[in-house]
């Protein structure tokens, strides 16, 4: 099994690259944002729960997401291997994620970073809310609040994976064709 996490701040750029990296390498996808934002359209319990946060560009609690990804991983025990978009994003949650994988004899083999600086990130997403209608991209304010979650709470686990050797940066800014080459590059390195 082969699992990639795909790491950055909101806005880098990683549901973008996560689905050509899904469909170039065969991976299954797991985006904890695409997961909440199902839960918040079908009106489930979870769902309102979560939105509350999101809404308020907060983190939505561990035990919340780690509860989803127990499950997905749990049903997709055949899987050749996960792309992780979005998730860990806290310590606690990379901790969970690592005994996940133990249960199935499995571990992360690369963590890719993609760097963009904050204002092309408060512009990409000021430009996708105008299109997107997602209520976590409309307005500045909770765009700056969840760069600041990201960086009080996120940007840490990138030292988490650090100390074992796994992290790879990559310049995230350029065209999404140019970045994807450079991630295609590091996953050849190491699959
Ligand atoms: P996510 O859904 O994970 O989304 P994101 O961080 O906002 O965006 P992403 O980095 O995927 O950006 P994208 O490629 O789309 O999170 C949303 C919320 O869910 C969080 O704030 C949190 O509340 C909650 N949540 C999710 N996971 C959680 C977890 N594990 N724990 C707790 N809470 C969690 O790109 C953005 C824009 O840039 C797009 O418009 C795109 O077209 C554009 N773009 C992409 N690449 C570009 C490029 N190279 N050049 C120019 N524009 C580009």
């Amino acid at each position: 099994m082969f699992n990639v996490i795909l790491f950055g701040a909101p806005g880098s750029g990683k549901g973008t690259q996560s689905q050509k990296i899904v469909e170039k390498y065969q991976l299954k996808h797991i985006s904890t944002g695409d997961l909440l934002r199902s839960e918040i359209a079908g009106g489930t319990t979870l769902g309102l729960e979560a939105k509350k946060f999101m809404d308020d560009g907060k983190l939505v609690p561990d035990e919340v997401v780690i509860g989803m990804i127990g499950n997905l991983i749990d049903k997709n025990k055949d899987a050749k291997g996960f792309l992780f978009d979005g998730f860990p994003r806290t310590i606690a949650q990379a901790e969970a994620l690592d005994e996940l994988l133990k249960k199935s004899n499995a571990e992360i083999n690369v963590v890719i970073a993609l760097e963009v600086s904050e204002e092309e990130l408060v512009t990409r997403l000021l430009g996708r809310g105008k299109i997107s209608g997602r209520s976590d991209d409309a307005n500045e304010t909770v765009i700056r609040s969840r760069i600041e979650e990201y960086r009080k709470k996120t940007a840490v686990v990138a030292d988490y994976y650090q100390q074992f050797d796994k992290v790879k940066s990559v310049q995230g800014e350029g065209s999404v064709e140019e970045i994807f080459e450079l991630l295609s590059k590091i996953i050849d390195a190491v699959i």
